[in-house]
Formats: structure tokens, sequence, C-alpha cells
């Protein structure tokens, strides 16, 4: 039994050496190798991974880049609206009717009670306490009007409303315009 498988394995090794040759048999895993080490040279598309690498990133977009958002400008005319310390006005402007932006003007007073709000100062980062009075006497000014409302509550919160005639406890009632005054740095 031995010898007669031994004898088959001899007759099937014998077959395969006359069909395969050694030099074939190395011609054809040199072609292999070839093959795979011209696979990197194959034309794939790689604009993709350069495209990527020169658009700009989030933090080079930050640093100035082309999406980059401008900083805010700073508004310095009182007469506009957007001057910092108006965030929280309803009214018009009395730098706009003959007074500054803290003082009334002539012929008007300002009302003893005010509301209050809080604006942060672009120059230097710190939030301010603004008061708000009305300045009173005179009918209304109607130029330069300002409706700005940074922090103010509903009507049921009274003191923290800004749409509120102020003049009400004076001699006059009569509503000319709004003034913000500088109280102070507010607590951080
Ligand atoms: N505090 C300004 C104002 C005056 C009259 C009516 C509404 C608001």
């Amino acid at each position: 039994m031995q010898a007669r498988l031994d004898r088959l394995m001899e007759l099937a090794a014998r077959s395969v050496a006359r069909r395969t040759s050694r030099r074939g048999f190395l011609g054809s895993f040199a072609m292999a190798l070839t093959g795979v080490a011209a696979l990197p040279l194959l034309p794939v598309r790689r604009g993709a991974v350069a495209e990527a690498a020169e658009a700009p990133k989030p933090a080079a977009a930050a640093a100035g880049g082309a999406t980059a958002k401008a900083p805010p400008k700073i508004v310095t005319d009182p007469n506009a609206c957007e001057y910092w310390k108006y965030c929280a006005i309803d009214g018009f402007l009395c730098a706009c009717c003959g007074g500054t932006s803290s003082t009334c003007p002539p012929g008007t007073e300002p009302s003893p009670i005010t509301w209050i709000g809080t604006c942060q100062n672009p120059n230097d980062g710190r939030d301010y306490l603004v008061s708000y009075n009305d300045c009173c006497g005179k009918t209304t000014c109607g130029a330069c009007t300002c409706v700005r409302n940074e922090g103010e509550k509903p009507m049921y919160r009274m003191s923290l409303n800004n749409d509120v005639n102020w003049c009400m406890t004076n001699d006059n009632p009569n509503y000319h315009c709004s003034v913000s005054v500088i109280l102070g740095v507010a607590q951080q």
C-alpha cells in the first residue's frame, strides 16, 4: 500500500515537473512583483488632497483667511443709535435735539426717575451701568428715534422696561428726548 502511494505521488510530481519549468515560474513571479510595485504609479486623482491642503482652515480663517469676519466697527458718533451706551435706550436721542448724549436740551428738565441698563463699552470691553433719563417739559423732539432694548424686560417689571415715560412725575410731564448717563462700571 505504502509503495503504491509513493509511486502515485512520484508520477504526479513528474507530471507537474514536465508541464512547468523553473524559469517559467520565476518569470511569472517577477511579473507579479513588478505589477505590485507599479500600483502606486497608476493615475489616481490626487488633486483632492492638494485642494484640501490649500483650503483655509478654521484657524487660518480666524487669522485673516478669506472667510474671516471683519471685527465690528466701533461707532463713536453720539448722534448714531449704534453708539455703545445707547444699548438699552428707547426714545429720541437728545444729542440730535439740542442737548448732548448725557445732557438735556435747553428748556427741558431730566426726569428724576429712570430706567437703568448695562452696556458693554467696546473700547475697554467692560460693562457699564447706564441711566436713561427722559428730558421733560417740551413736546416730543421727533429726531433720531433710537430703540435698542438690550436687557429690557416686559412691562410687568416696570423698572426693567424702557418703554415708559419717565417724565410722569415732573411738573411738566411732556416727554421730549432721552439721554444716557454713565453711572459706573458694573460688577463683573
Ligand atoms: N423713556 C422713553 C419713552 C417716553 C415716552 C414713551 C415711551 C418711552
